[in-house]
């Protein structure tokens, strides 16, 4: 953006927007003070793809929703791509027989409508809950009979629903001008559905309604517990931060089996164009364990059914934009959005591998 044009859109927010000159310290309200994290300013908020990100001064409510789209495509066994007439020819099925698998994935979907609410009733604590709406969908190459690299067709696996709800306090440990820290202490509620059923292509080519696999499933069955840390730094049109979380499963669900622990940890800088808009680069990287003990109700030749092959090592980077409305009827409402592209997978076993994931959302305080 040549130097012109950005003084002129400087000069029009600055003319437009109250921003800069209130009193109130509320978030999304005006604020002359140093503490970024309270005025009306977009890096006042982490890239939209971390959760639980900031604190709300006491009696302030926040309201939010947040659409993302995940996609996998192609398989990788460690951190090597091999194809589907590798997998069914080289890769043993623990339900045996047939003695390789039969079924492979090539593509999933996952389609999430996040709907949260944040409230703090102290300045000290903020009470945030969430709720997703999930859409799965998987596309498999069926192979034919017990042996061989015949392909007999394709078929796709569907599950939808209301995944599990996630209840967190934001718990503050220090703050000051230019630096802010919290603990994140959440509990996720096995809400969503691990029971979910479709119909599949068998190598027999006969179609037969089963319970989907581990990775379709819209829920964990147990409850979690996701104990963090984020911090966040501002200084003038420089933003950064980092977010540790982890996710702890309290034990097997009811179907006698539970998704591996996970570790996941973020760090992200972000630079203000304009109060009202700020992009940001982010960095996570995520460790997650193989699935502990198993849902005899799932048990068909195809990788997704072996809970060893769930979980490893992942690293990706995400780019970020952030935006706040200065003015005008929707005066407060942040605008974000976050592409997600992956840098390295380490997958235990042989899983389908991640490609990009998209998120955007809209927020606003009261
Ligand atoms: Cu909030």
């Amino acid at each position: 953006m040549n130097k012109l044009l950005m003084a002129g859109l400087c000069a029009s927010i600055l003319s437009t927007s109250p921003a800069l000159a209130g009193e109130n310290h509320k978030d999304g309200e005006t604020c002359n003070c140093d503490t970024a994290h309270h005025a009306l300013r977009a890096d006042s908020h982490a890239p939209i793809g971390i959760m639980g990100d900031h604190m709300h001064d006491a009696g302030e409510f926040m309201f939010s929703y947040r659409f993302m789209r995940m996609d996998m495509e192609g398989n990788r066994q460690g951190t090597n791509s091999v194809s589907p007439e590798t997998i069914v020819t080289t890769v043993t099925n623990p339900f045996a027989p047939p003695p390789t698998l039969r079924v492979v994935p090539t593509q999933m979907t996952t389609n999430m409508h996040m709907f949260g609410s944040m409230y703090a009733p102290t300045d000290n604590v903020t009470l945030m809950g969430m709720v997703n709406y999930i859409d799965r969908d998987m596309t498999h190459i069926t192979f034919q009979g017990m042996a061989g690299t015949t392909r007999l067709g394709n078929f796709k696996t569907e599950a939808k629903g209301f995944g599990d709800v996630k209840l967190s306090s934001l718990i503050k440990l220090y703050e000051d001008k230019k630096h802010h820290l919290h603990l994140n202490a959440s509990l996720s509620l096995p809400t969503g559905s691990i029971k979910k059923t479709d119909t599949v292509l068998t190598p027999m080519n006969t179609r037969v309604n089963l319970r989907l696999p581990y990775a379709m499933q819209l829920g964990s069955g147990t409850y979690d517990l996701l104990p963090g840390i984020t911090y966040n730094g501002y200084s003038n049109k420089i933003g950064w931060g980092a977010q540790y979380n982890s996710v702890l499963r309290l034990g097997h669900n009811s179907q006698d089996y539970n998704f591996g622990d996970k570790h996941t940890l973020s760090a992200w800088g972000s630079y203000s164009f304009s109060p009202i808009v700020s992009a940001s680069l982010r960095v996570t990287g995520e460790t997650e364990s193989k699935i502990d003990g198993r849902d005899t109700q799932i048990a068909a030749p195809v990788q997704t059914a072996n809970p060893n092959n769930y979980g490893g090592k992942r690293v990706s980077t995400s780019l970020g934009l952030n935006t706040v409305v200065p003015s005008g009827a929707l005066k407060g409402h942040r605008f974000s959005a976050e592409v997600t592209l992956p840098i390295y997978q380490n997958l235990n076993g042989t899983q389908l591998e991640r490609d990009k994931a998209i998120i955007f959302g809209w927020s606003k305080s009261f």
